[in-house]
């Protein structure tokens, strides 16, 4: 894999002066998928499912393969596939869908201080509603999820596990396998949030064996606006769809209505098509590529900036140890928001903040955190005007005094 090559496919990195390290947030799109997505709105823009005509069926046809195609991408099947908005409403979903209708004050969650605000609002909501107990995995010394400390707090009350496969903060790679399985021998459920786990290894639901699993497009060179809910389909049966609408429904009378099977009952309204689409693209380019390549590469770039980093004075690292493309530290006095304005004067994209998971930014006594994300478009240059860019910004901010 040449990510010199790549940067090609990438219009965003045609400015060669532009150094992008914030993939966690939001991928670049690559021309492929942008022309799939000019495609469909050149061609065939119009709606699905509704339309007795051939360009309604051609673009039923294109919704539906990509459909298909994410379902073989996570080894799902293709009715246990449903298209959300994005990581976010996929989470919202299970929530209040399975938890609101499951979930009882004689019932525990199990969620982590690793989670992203996404994964851990609903189900303090779900908790605040049934009254169901929100427990928390304590979290090792390195701020992990281990499997150890995870069965402290499983138990038979246990009947969700809502925990993310990799932290968009840490990056360090949950043990979901093992915690499916325990969780499982209880009869607890497991919502996977893969948001970060998607874009950068392969996701088999089959092997793990996880009940919900949710990702966004964006993240992962698709659009915006698309995201995906996988659910395993006996339990998406028995569960009811969280918005009322167009095409969702089967029979209307005057009070009551029947709903189609799953996944339409949960794709209300107009779906994204035209992000459907452009992530059915993202996939191939993807599948192309390879996610050993990608994975690779990317730990290849963080170990390299890690042990640059290391040596500059001031600098803190969070994440020594993690196993994906993710850096997050601070330089010692520093505001990350100071920081990154810095980094921003040099043409180097970068998140600071609490990265929506407050949580974890308590657990490490920080007001907020620098981080650093890598993908497959970013080569070892990129990371050498990193490197410059926060020695420069550490010499800065010290000689004015901070
Ligand atoms: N994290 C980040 O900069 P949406 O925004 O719905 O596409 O994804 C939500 C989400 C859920 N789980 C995890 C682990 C995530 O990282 C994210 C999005 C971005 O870290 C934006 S806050």
């Amino acid at each position: 894999m040449d990510a010199y090559l790549l940067k090609k496919d990438f219009p965003v990195l045609d400015d060669k002066t532009l150094v992008y390290l914030d993939t966690a947030a939001s991928s670049l799109k690559p021309k492929q998928v942008i022309k799939k997505l000019d495609e469909y709105y050149e061609k065939y823009s119009v709606n699905v499912h509704r339309g007795v005509y051939s360009l309604s069926y051609v673009a039923t046809q294109l919704y539906e393969e990509s459909r298909r195609k994410v379902s073989e991408f996570i080894n799902a099947d293709f009715d246990e596939i449903i298209f959300t908005r994005g990581a976010s409403s996929a989470l919202n979903l299970v929530a209040t869908s399975y938890g609101l209708n499951n979930l009882t004050s004689e019932d525990e969650i199990i969620v982590s201080e690793l989670e992203h605000h996404s994964q851990v609002l609903p189900w303090q909501n779900v908790s605040n509603i049934t009254k169901a107990k929100l427990i928390y995995v304590p979290l090792n010394k390195e701020g992990r999820i281990t499997v150890e400390n995870f069965k402290k707090v499983l138990n038979k009350k246990t009947k969700v596990v809502a925990l993310n496969y990799v932290s968009n903060v840490m990056g360090y790679v949950s043990p979901i396998k093992e915690i499916i399985r325990l969780s499982h021998e209880v009869g607890a459920v497991v919502s996977v949030d893969a948001a970060q786990a998607a874009p950068h290894m392969r996701i088999d639901v089959k092997d793990l064996d996880c009940d919900f699993l949710a990702f966004s497009g964006h993240k992962m060179l698709g659009p915006t606006g698309i995201g995906v809910m996988f659910g395993k389909k006996e339990l998406l049966k028995d569960m009811p769809p969280i918005e009322f609408g167009g095409d969702m429904n089967d029979n209307v009378n005057l009070y009551d209505a029947s709903w189609k099977d799953s996944p339409y009952k949960f794709e209300t309204g107009t779906p994204p098509i035209a992000g459907a689409i452009g992530l059915g693209a993202a996939i191939d380019y993807l599948n192309n590529l390879g996610f050993e390549n990608i994975s690779t590469h990317e730990k290849k770039l963080k170990d390299y900036a890690v042990e640059k980093l290391l040596k500059i004075e001031d600098i803190i690292v969070y994440n020594k140890t993690s196993e994906t493309g993710i850096i997050t530290f601070n330089i010692a006095g520093v505001h990350p928001h100071d920081a990154v304005t810095f980094f921003d004067g040099d043409n180097i994209c970068m998140r600071a903040g609490h990265h929506c998971a407050q949580l974890i930014i308590k657990w490490l006594e920080v007001v907020a955190t620098l981080r650093v994300s890598f993908y497959l478009y970013n080569t070892i240059e990129d990371c050498d005007k990193f490197i410059e860019s926060v020695k420069n910004a550490r010499d800065f901010f010290k000689s004015v005094g901070f």
